[in-house]
């Protein structure tokens, strides 16, 4: 059996948790939720296995934008902004809720965060973001095996305003 079929076992039986058992959201860095009537500009991303169809990514610092994510993928992904460090600490944390689950078998609670969506297969989820200058800013899935395959892409910040 696979590490990856195990991964995304633990992940589909966590998702299922009831909302109240949910972790506090994480804040990552390089800006907040956007007010959805200052979006100024639609991202679309296309997820699968294991990657995203977006590569990298300009934006101006204080810029609000949709991003639309479609998961044609067999498997949960995420879509997150953070830093680089801030993505090796969350797919730390990920990792580690997996191996602990393997161990109890309970399901533990989702992680939860405020910097993206996580997208079922199939399913197409929108989240709305105000970007604020950061360095080594990225997008990525943090599921565990899914940023080793590629999935992150750099944000980087051009343009005056
Ligand atoms: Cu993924």
């Amino acid at each position: 059996m696979s590490f990856r079929r195990l991964a995304v076992g633990a992940w589909a039986l966590a998702i299922a948790m009831p909302v109240s058992a949910h972790e506090p959201g994480h804040s990552m860095g390089g800006g907040k939720p956007g007010d959805p009537t200052r979006i100024t500009r639609t991202v679309e991303v296309r997820a699968t296995d294991n990657a995203f169809s977006l590569k990298s990514l300009q934006v101006r610092e204080g810029e609000t934008v949709r991003f639309v994510i479609r998961n044609d993928g067999f498997e949960a992904h995420e879509f997150l902004i953070g830093t680089a460090h801030e993505h090796a600490e969350h797919l730390a944390m990920m990792k580690a809720m997996i191996e602990r689950q393997k161990k109890t078998g309970h399901a533990m609670a989702m992680d939860h965060h405020d910097s993206g969506v996580t997208v079922l297969p199939g399913e197409t989820a929108t989240f709305v973001w105000t970007f604020a200058r950061a360095a080594d800013l990225q997008f990525a899935c943090d599921i565990p095996g899914h940023y080793e395959d590629g999935m992150h892409g750099a944000i980087s910040f051009g343009g005056g305003r």
